[in-house]
């Protein structure tokens, strides 16, 4: 088997233990399903090569009836069902406020975000199964196999959870497949959750609990990371009891080309990106090649629901120094957010402004 470098090869690593990895922006942009080898990847500890013959999910906590199944019975007890979403992480674009003050954590550009086919079973189908209350204040608590380790919380397993209205959703799936191959091992395999809309942390890799509980999940991915906060707060001062849970994504777009510092010819240039409004629909994109002084439109590409949205543009270009810029709009009339000063928060989450590519047309 290839180990990760060679599996993952096109990606740009900012780290190798934990791996953490993006693809290109081009890539990225060259097909509306994002492939196995060409999406990121984004790791808290090591990565488990786990044996599906092996492995086993339980289901327990405030259920009727606990379960204990092996991967066949869950791929042969329950309809499969197959969700074509965007896994992006809350991290996705944190280089940008990067530019504006020190943030903790590695420098994702634009490509910590993918769109995949996830093939599985609902997850409310095995809520179901183990006869669940599905009350809307109970919390349905994940945890997996990865190790992760710590300074000042140790060694602990990752874990995560969802409210339990979310939880039900038709779309959120435990997924033993992506793009119709198995799971490699970097994306969970032989199970993951694929909670569409929300944050990525919300969607743990090799699942092997579920539990639903009162209360949410008291992991440190859910209690002292992946919150809202203010930008006066640092990691010094930080009261995570305060911060906001992170689940659904903020409306965004990126240009993936051309490239930042691209020499282009002067003329007519192609721009191309995503957009992506998660539980809404993206219903127009601008694009600016002057700073954001003047907008025109660019043409969309058509969508799905929970998946992202391509766009195109065509913009005539005189010789000079460019800013090329992007701004998206949901069905609810909402925007993003001019500068990266605006939500600037010291763990870079939630980066969402209008992205700005620089280029020299000479
Ligand atoms: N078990 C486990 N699940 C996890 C993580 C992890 O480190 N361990 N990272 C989470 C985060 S923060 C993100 S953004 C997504 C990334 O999924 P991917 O690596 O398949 O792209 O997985 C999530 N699930
Ligand atoms: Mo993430």
């Amino acid at each position: 088997m290839l180990n990760i470098f060679e599996s993952k090869g096109n990606l740009i690593v900012h780290s190798k233990e934990p791996y953490n990895a993006e693809p290109p922006l081009d890539r990225l942009r060259s097909a509306f399903i994002t492939a196995q080898a060409d999406f990121y990847v984004r790791s808290h500890g090591n990565i488990p090569q786990l044996d599906a013959d092996e492995h086993r999910l339980v289901v327990d906590g405030l259920v009727e009836r606990s379960l204990n199944l092996s991967m066949t019975e869950l791929r042969t007890c329950f309809p499969h069902r197959t969700v074509t979403a965007v896994m992006q992480c809350a991290g996705n674009r944190r280089a940008d406020m990067l530019q504006v003050a020190e943030v903790s954590g590695d420098p994702w550009a634009p490509g910590a975000i993918g769109n995949a086919e996830w093939t599985g079973v609902a997850l409310s189908d095995v809520l179901q199964a183990a006869g669940a209350t599905d009350n809307a204040d109970l919390h349905v608590a994940f945890a997996s196999c990865d190790e992760i380790e710590m300074e000042g919380e140790g060694r602990f397993l990752y874990g995560a959870s969802i409210p339990m209205a979310k939880a039900v959703s038709p779309e959120v799936i435990l997924a033993f497949a992506m793009n119709g191959e198995d799971l490699a091992p970097a994306h969970g395999f032989p199970l993951r959750v694929v909670v569409p809309g929300f944050a990525g942390v919300r969607s743990p890799k090799w699942l092997s609990r579920i539990t639903v509980q009162a209360q949410p999940s008291d992991n440190h991915m859910q209690q002292r990371d992946y919150k809202m906060l203010p930008s006066n707060v640092t990691a010094d001062t930080v009261d995570w009891t305060k911060g906001v849970t992170i689940n659904d994504m903020p409306i965004n777009a990126a240009i993936c080309e051309p490239s930042p510092h691209a020499t282009l010819k002067p003329g007519l240039t192609t721009i191309r990106g995503y957009a992506v409004a998660t539980a809404r629909e993206i219903v127009r994109v601008d694009i600016s090649g002057d700073g954001g002084r003047t907008w025109s439109l660019a043409e969309l590409e058509g969508s799905s629901p929970w998946s992202w949205t391509f766009w195109h543009a065509s913009l005539d270009l005189s010789k000079g120094e460019h800013e090329l810029v992007v701004r998206a709009w949901d069905s609810a009339g909402q925007t993003q957010p001019a500068a990266p000063d605006d939500t600037w928060n010291f763990k870079g989450y939630l980066s969402a402004a209008w992205h700005r590519v620089r280029v020299s047309v000479v």
